[in-house]
């Protein structure tokens, strides 16, 4: 079964599906991609992913679903993208920052985005926010002096699993957050690189909708206003 047909089941805007998107792109995997409207999923969705959230993937006559079990699919797969190293801590350090990341940085800044914005609520984010991303700064330097990527010059599942965010999450700033700066990107140059690194990869920008299209569709769907 091994060189059975790969079915995407994708929606442009998720963060999630685009973590399968890039890792599709980085393999040398022969996909067929079924764009799943969120707002008005069809019926039979629930039969490929019962929890009707996408990414999902048909692969071996089976749906496989949640971004991170498909990206390591992906790799195991597909070995010669070379998306994770072969040593077990650098395998370990790769799944740390991921986890890292998501409950971190993604949880702190989605909780203010969606939460109360006041003063105290905003003195809070701007501490956490920034304490974070200083340590996602000396995760990276344990990695590697130098960049681009969290292992340096090898992009791997880290730097898939992160990016979607980072693109995100720098929109959302300029938009809903009044252009927050973060102080620790200024402040710490091997976090600049990376985020640099990951967002402009082509396999990243060109799965991608952009800034404009992404708040957009997000504000109607969650009835955000700009700030
Ligand atoms: N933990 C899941 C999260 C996936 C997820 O939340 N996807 C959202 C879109 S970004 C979704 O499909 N939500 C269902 C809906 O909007 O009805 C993963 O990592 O794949």
């Amino acid at each position: 079964m091994s060189d059975s047909k790969i079915i995407f089941y994708n929606a442009v805007v998720c963060p999630y599906a685009q973590r399968a998107a890039i890792a599709l792109r980085e393999s040398a995997a022969q996909y067929e991609t079924i764009n799943i409207d969120l707002a008005n999923k069809p019926e039979w969705y629930k039969d490929i992913n019962p929890d009707t959230k996408v990414p999902a993937l048909g692969v071996e006559g089976q749906n496989i679903a949640e971004s991170l079990v498909i990206i390591e699919y992906i790799n195991d797969r597909f070995p010669e993208a070379n998306l994770l190293p072969k040593e077990a801590i650098r395998r370990a350090n790769v799944r740390f920052v991921i986890e890292f990341f998501t409950t971190k940085i993604n949880g702190v800044f989605f909780k203010y985005l969606f939460g109360s914005q006041d003063e105290a609520a905003f003195e809070e984010f701007d501490k956490e926010i920034n304490a974070s991303l200083v340590r996602l700064d000396q995760l990276l330097t344990q990695q590697s002096a130098t960049g681009p990527y969290f292992l340096g010059n090898e992009f791997s599942l880290a730097d898939i699993a992160i990016a979607p965010f980072f693109l995100r999450i720098l929109g959302f700033s300029k938009v809903y957050l009044k252009d927050y700066q973060f102080k620790a990107i200024k402040t710490h140059p091997r976090l600049e690189e990376f985020i640099n690194g990951i967002t402009t990869r082509p396999s990243v920008t060109e799965t991608y909708i952009g800034d404009e299209e992404y708040v957009k569709r997000f504000s109607e769907r969650h009835n955000l206003t700009k700030k």
